[in-house]
């Protein structure tokens, strides 16, 4: 296990001084929160092994046995690159389950060695990753897990995911750069008897009592701020299917990046509503007196039982020498071209679950679990083309006897929303029509219970398989994901390794 000391000299830029860079969410209570290491790339290229193991890691401060991790801690490495350099990794699978790394949110190939969730790398296999990020690729924050359908909610529930830092973007902003910035992975893991002596509560036998949310690994660090000083907080919701709406009483929001992108235009919310795989980069600026807050998260359901209470996540200490507050234009930049189409294809997509006895039931899009999709089943885009999706949420009561909310999360490329409102389930009319004013791209979006939305799509470059699908992780693994092939202008798409689950074999 690495040194926590380890963590913070590795961190982000600690030279000192206001202008510093801090990693974590270092504090009195708990300064040394288990991230992990913090790799960065070197001469373009950023190499390592992740090594996939169960066993005991610390977190919230304690030794936690039974849990996976990818070398030995809780959040697996922070892997730091810049637009144009390639990862280079080598994924050692040790537990006793097959996986695949998943690159969240990044717009890399799907194929081959690349973001290919359709590989299987059983128990006691290695597999090199050579993932190639392009030199105009957005910069902003973006996460890594395992993506072998099945597997995934265990493997990201008991600690199997890491953070990347693509640097650059609105970290670099004039205004910016010379503030204190903290990278907070926000998750919560089931521990019962929490401190010496805890145990980890395995995936099967979660309940919402006996979740811990965790900053960085630590259990409600604290964060200090001067008076009215602003920090630029990069913010990672890796939890398997919890929401976080975040808020830090006193403190002002200012999001100027969304899902590793800067946003075009800036907004001021008084919460930060994070679906599960959401990252948002947000200006918090404190109180103008000093004393003491808390970031907070506020109530929310994401069905009738995962209804997770208001909870304090970390002390905030506000002392000190009182600073200017720092607030960006609301306007940064002109909104993308391809906003505005032209739109090649409309497609309509309903996301639902159907009871099974025996249980579990069925999570599907469009009625097909991902488990029974076959050729047929499967989307074909064309390289280049834009498409606008409109997804329904029909877990909605009485119509369904399920009640859930959805975070819709695709690969490769992002998207924005057009519109959005409510649709009658039992006829799947449009009942309501608001248009959006998107700011921000977007890789992961919530669709409320009767909600649908619009979502424009530009499937920019990369050819090849892929998937969308919904980041309540239990959802995924039950069926909740769709393929789509994008196909070049022959119409050739999937590439190696790209098979369909029921088409049996591996690829290494
Ligand atoms: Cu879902």
């Amino acid at each position: 296990m690495l040194g926590a000391s380890a963590v913070v000299a590795a961190g982000f830029g600690i030279a000192g001084g206001s202008g510093s860079a801090v990693l974590a969410a270092a504090g009195s209570r708990q300064r040394t929160p288990p991230t992990g290491s913090v790799w960065r790339s070197s001469n373009g290229v950023l190499s390592g092994t992740l090594t996939m193991r169960t066993g005991t890691a610390e977190v919230a401060g304690n030794p936690l046995p039974g849990v996976s991790s990818y070398n030995g801690t809780f959040s697996g490495p922070t892997l730091v690159a810049r637009p144009g350099d390639r990862l280079d990794l080598t994924l050692q699978n040790r537990i006793d389950t097959p996986s695949n790394l998943h690159f969240h949110g990044l717009h890399v190939s799907p194929r081959g060695h690349s973001d290919n969730v359709f590989l299987d790398i059983p128990p006691g296999y290695d597999f090199r990753y050579n993932v190639q990020i392009p030199a105009d690729h957005p910069a902003g924050l973006y996460w890594y897990h395992p993506h072998r359908h099945g597997y995934v909610n265990a493997q990201v529930y008991s600690g199997l995911q890491g953070l990347i830092v693509i640097e650059g973007g609105a970290a670099d902003y004039p205004q910016v750069a010379p503030l204190r910035r903290r990278i907070l992975n926000i998750r919560n893991i089931g521990i019962t008897n929490l401190g010496a002596g805890q145990a980890f509560v395995p995936i099967d036998q979660m309940t919402v009592t006996a979740m811990v949310t965790l900053v960085n690994g630590a259990f409600q660090p604290n964060i200090d701020m001067h008076p009215g000083e602003t920090q630029f907080w990069q913010i990672a919701n890796t939890s398997t299917r919890s929401y976080w709406k975040l808020l830090v009483p006193g403190a002002t929001f200012q999001v100027i990046e969304e899902d590793g992108c800067p946003t075009w235009q800036t907004w001021r919310p008084d919460t930060l509503f994070m679906p599960p795989g959401k990252r948002l980069g947000v200006l918090v600026t404190a109180p103008p007196a000093p004393g003491q807050t808390a970031l907070m998260t506020e109530a929310f359901a994401q069905n009738l039982s995962w209804s997770l209470p208001e909870a304090t996540l970390a002390s905030v200490t506000v002392s000190g020498p009182r600073r200017d507050p720092v607030t960006l234009p609301e306007v940064m930049a002109p909104s993308p071209k391809y906003l505005e189409g032209p739109v090649a294809q409309q497609r309509v997509l309903t996301l639902g679950a159907t009871t099974r006895t025996p249980p579990p039931p069925d999570f599907w899009f469009d009625n097909v679990p991902y488990q029974n999709i076959t050729l047929e089943n499967v989307i074909t885009v064309r390289v280049g083309t834009t498409e606008d999706w409109i997804l329904k949420n029909t877990n909605v009561a009485p119509f369904s006897a399920f009640v859930e909310n959805h975070p819709f999360h695709i690969h490769v490329n992002p998207f924005w929303v057009v519109d959005h409102g409510e649709f009658d389930p039992a006829t799947g009319a449009i009942l309501t029509r608001t248009k959006s004013y998107p700011r921000a791209e977007l890789d992961t979006l919530n669709i409320a219970p009767g909600e649908w939305v619009r979502i424009r799509i530009r499937f920019a470059d990369y050819v090849g398989r892929t998937v969308f699908h919904c980041h309540v992780l239990g959802h995924e693994d039950l069926g909740m994901m769709g393929v789509i092939d994008i196909v070049d202008a022959d119409g050739n798409g999937a590439g190696v390794g790209q098979l369909l689950p029921t088409q049996t074999g591996h690829s290494h």
